[in-house]
């Protein structure tokens, strides 16, 4: 049978499409699903796979939750007061099983762009919605500094990422000094699905915005600071590699580029890097020192019907005064619990062979893989994952244009005197040239730790108490609703006149 693997960020929506095509399904009916689909979270979880007892419970991740938000933090500090030895050592990046010494006891100045669509019904995921919220809380406990966010398209047109970001952040008590810059979508991406690319072609996405990539410029050459910039981007990384085109000089004020993409067997990419895979061959060939957190690594996490009905006891009760604003992504977070592991899952675990070191999470049939969240803790808190070896990456070019094949060349693990210094200014001293060459943590610690941590950042942040919770968008239901309105009206029309 033809299967075709998906994406990291592939949707429930895309593989009920393909389904539908499988099965010789209509485009109608199709339309039908997605009418339908925002209902799936009232179903909830009634599905038995969803509550195996294998999963841990409710109390032991309670119990758990003290001793290891204890360990995180007496981590941080110890890893922080041995800062100076480790990196005097020169064997201490050359460690294979070791994480990496922040190059400074600063947090990190930190850019994030995203792509958010956890408030839009049709959005294909809610993880970024997710890692905006961590990204808020991390600010908040200084464990970064968050420099800005913005926005591109990606999981929806911009049009949607957009007014998601938008309304997130109003919804978000600690948000206000945020104001998110608009960026790339998908007029400048390959838009990578079939019924995503006939939703483009119904109602097109809006004007690009060159203010994200201007705003990124700003921050890393701002002028009150001599701390260099880290840019996290955990949509496709067009805003950035706009950046980069932009302004060549960026590069000698970054301190380091984060990216939520990349697969390393050689199959299809994640949705972020096949919607632009120019965007990240350009970030990946410029001179800057890069870490890719891949398929293979988010998938060692997977929240789950627990996590989520946790979540909502602990932060979310109906009665509850000062919510968390996460609260308002509860409905998305439902739907994907339901939809991912037949949709999405099935598909990352043939990505993650037996004979290799990605272990994927004995979740994936009961959850969604928390991608963006994954990227964010490892800029925060890289002692959570281990194995952090450097490789070349390369994205051939091809006669017929872009997304080729939509795949990454990656190399076997680099040998250790090619790998770059511990800090950038030894590489600069040593001219080293970070092109095409890239940094991954290929191993999550401990998928229990990474979801606690997950859960009291995410719901760290309360919710405006200024206005309601805000419902979830439509999306393409109203494009999709208004063209079935209009064309069963004129085959009505067309009928009484036929017949009339
Ligand atoms: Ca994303």
């Amino acid at each position: 049978m033809m299967i075709e693997l998906a994406g990291a960020e592939l949707s429930s929506l895309q593989l009920l499409y393909r389904r539908n095509k499988m099965l010789g399904m209509s485009f109608s009916r199709l339309v039908v699903y997605l009418l339908l689909l925002p209902a799936a979270w009232v179903t909830g979880f009634s599905s038995p796979t969803l509550h195996s007892t294998s999963t841990p419970s409710r109390t032991s991740l309670s119990m758990d939750r003290r001793s290891i938000l204890e360990s995180i933090g007496s981590t941080t500090v110890a890893a922080i007061s041995n800062l100076e030895p480790m990196r005097s050592s020169s064997r201490s990046m050359s460690t294979a099983t070791s994480s990496p010494i922040p190059s400074t006891t600063l947090p990190p100045r930190v850019w994030l762009d995203a792509d958010p669509s956890g408030l839009v019904w049709t959005g294909l995921d809610c993880d970024d919605d997710l890692a905006v919220l961590v990204a808020l809380a991390l600010h908040d406990n200084h464990a970064i500094q968050l420099e800005g966010l913005s926005v591109c398209g990606g999981n929806a047109p911009l049009r949607h990422t957009w007014k998601d970001m938008q309304v997130l952040l109003r919804h978000a008590d600690s948000a206000s000094s945020f104001a998110p810059q608009k960026g790339y979508g998908w007029k400048s991406m390959q838009v990578s699905r079939d019924w995503l690319q006939t939703m483009n072609r119904i109602q097109p996405d809006v004007l690009d915005s060159k203010d994200a990539t201007q705003a990124m410029i700003d921050a890393a050459f701002a002028d009150d600071t001599a701390q260099k910039l880290t840019i996290l981007t955990i949509g496709p990384p067009t805003n950035l590699a706009k950046a980069l085109q932009r302004e060549p000089k960026l590069t000698s004020r970054l301190e380091h580029v984060y990216m939520m993409g990349g697969e390393l067997t050689q199959q299809r990419l994640d949705l972020n890097f096949a919607s632009d895979r120019a965007a990240a061959r350009t970030v990946v060939d410029a001179n800057v020192p890069t870490t890719l957190i891949p398929i293979q690594t988010c998938a060692q996490v997977v929240l789950d019907d627990v996590f989520v009905r946790d979540s909502e006891a602990d932060y979310c009760k109906s009665n509850q005064k000062n919510k968390a604003a996460a609260c308002a992504l509860l409905p998305k977070m439902k739907q994907q619990v339901q939809t991912m592991p037949e949709l999405v899952n099935k598909a990352v675990a043939k990505r993650m062979p037996a004979d290799k070191r990605w272990i994927p999470s004995p979740n994936l049939d009961r959850g969604f893989i928390p991608w963006d969240i994954v990227a964010i803790l490892a800029v925060a808190y890289p002692h959570l994952f281990t194995e952090w070896e450097y490789h070349t990456v390369s994205f051939p070019t091809c006669p017929q244009g872009e997304p080729c094949d939509r795949t990454m060349v990656v190399s076997d693990t680099l040998p250790r005197e090619q790998w770059p210094s511990t800090t950038n200014d030894a590489d600069a001293a040593n001219n080293y040239n970070h092109s095409g060459i890239v940094r991954i943590p290929h191993v999550v610690q401990s998928e229990t730790e990474i979801k606690t941590l997950m859960q009291e950042l995410l719901f760290q942040t309360p919710a405006s108490t200024q206005r309601p919770t805000p419902r979830i968008m439509l999306g393409f239901l109203g494009p999709l609703g208004l063209s079935g309105v209009t064309v069963t009206t004129a085959i009505g029309l067309l009928a009484r006149r036929i017949f009339a």
